[in-house]
């Protein structure tokens, strides 16, 4: 079949230079780079990074949206998205990229990794305890593709992994806990805190001083930690701040932020015992993302059903 008689995508992302998606899209199909034709009724498919507010709902024949990424909180900043289905990212190279971050900064808050930044500048040769993964329980928040894939990796190394998520999950090693009632014993077994949570109306700002407080600190590491590469807007900074300044929480490592880019007078930026990076736990390569939303696409247009649909109830 022609490129022209595939149906036409619409690429309408904030934030970063789409060229490459561009690019690859157009090996397959018209792609039309918003805001040029961006009402174009020859549209079938948008491919969306935080589009600007509006876009979808001037598509007559929109007929799915696909998210650059496997968050689509982004895709409900806008109020008008038509009801057509939400495709998210689910791939192995994304999900690789985030096992890679979480069990990076897992190992470094077990490894006393911000102890030894501290020693070197002063030159000092000083072995801090060292627990064995054995005796640390990691609390995964959201055990889905992302959770999943984590668990499993942390479970490799020897830790302990529990987990919390809105309907029972069941996980061969993991600890399972599920809903308001299995928070908070969730909470009181776990000594690093991972937040894999989608955000949504159910999960904004969870992150706060009273989770943070359920927390095990009376542990092998001596404190319990807090990573999240989830979304920023999960958590409440300035409870984090308190929470690092009070001894409930002993270290932090955040990759989201609840104003992103980090606003340079963040106080986060320059707290010894937090690890900022910036959005970057498990970036959306297209050169593997791109393939599959064309998979998608042509599967479509067989009937076919589309794979890795949203919830729109849920928000995820
Ligand atoms: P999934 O949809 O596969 O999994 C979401 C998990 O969160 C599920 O286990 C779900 O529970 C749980 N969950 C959702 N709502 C609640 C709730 N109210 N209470 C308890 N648990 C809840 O998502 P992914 O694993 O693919 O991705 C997770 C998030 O990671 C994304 O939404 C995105 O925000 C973030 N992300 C961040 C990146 C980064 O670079 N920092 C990169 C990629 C993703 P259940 O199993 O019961 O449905
Ligand atoms: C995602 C992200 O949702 O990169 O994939 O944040």
């Amino acid at each position: 079949m022609s490129r022209s008689a595939r149906g036409r995508v619409l690429l309408s992302v904030t934030g970063f230079n789409p060229h490459r998606w561009h690019e690859l899209l157009s090996a397959e199909r018209e792609v039309v780079l918003e805001p040029d034709r961006a009402d174009d009724p020859s549209i079938d498919y948008a491919v969306v990074w935080k589009q600007r507010p509006g876009v979808l709902s001037k598509l007559p024949n929109l007929k799915a949206i696909f998210s650059i990424g496997a968050g689509v909180d982004h895709i409900f900043l806008d109020a008008d998205v038509p009801d057509v289905p939400i495709v998210r990212v689910v791939a192995e190279n994304l999900t690789q990229y985030m096992t890679e971050y979480v069990v990076w900064r897992v190992l470094d808050h077990q490894r006393q990794g911000a102890a030894y930044r501290a020693q070197q500048p002063r030159k000092v040769w000083h072995e801090p305890p060292q627990p064995p993964a054995t005796e640390i329980a990691v609390g995964i928040m959201g055990l889905g593709q992302l959770g999943r894939a984590a668990a499993r990796a942390l479970l490799a190394l020897g830790f302990r992994v529990n987990g919390w998520t809105r309907t029972p999950r069941p996980m061969g090693g993991v600890t399972g806990f599920h809903g308001g009632d299995g928070l908070g014993p969730f909470l009181a077994a776990t000594d690093i805190l991972v937040v894999l949570l989608p955000l949504t109306p159910a999960t904004a700002g969870i992150v706060d001083y009273g989770l943070l407080r359920g927390l095990r600190r009376d542990n092998a590491l001596g404190g319990a930690f807090l990573v999240n590469a989830g979304r920023g807007k999960l958590q409440k900074e300035a409870d984090i701040l308190r929470a690092l300044d009070d001894g409930t929480l002993k270290e932090a490592s955040l990759d989201v932020f609840e104003e992103e880019p980090l606003p340079p007078s963040s106080p986060l930026w320059t707290h010894p015992r937090v690890f900022v990076t910036p959005h970057a736990a498990a970036t959306s390569d297209p050169v593997h993302l791109v393939p599959p939303m064309l998979r998608q696409m042509a599967r479509f247009e067989r009937g076919e059903s589309l794979e890795n649909v949203v919830d729109r109830d849920a928000g995820y």
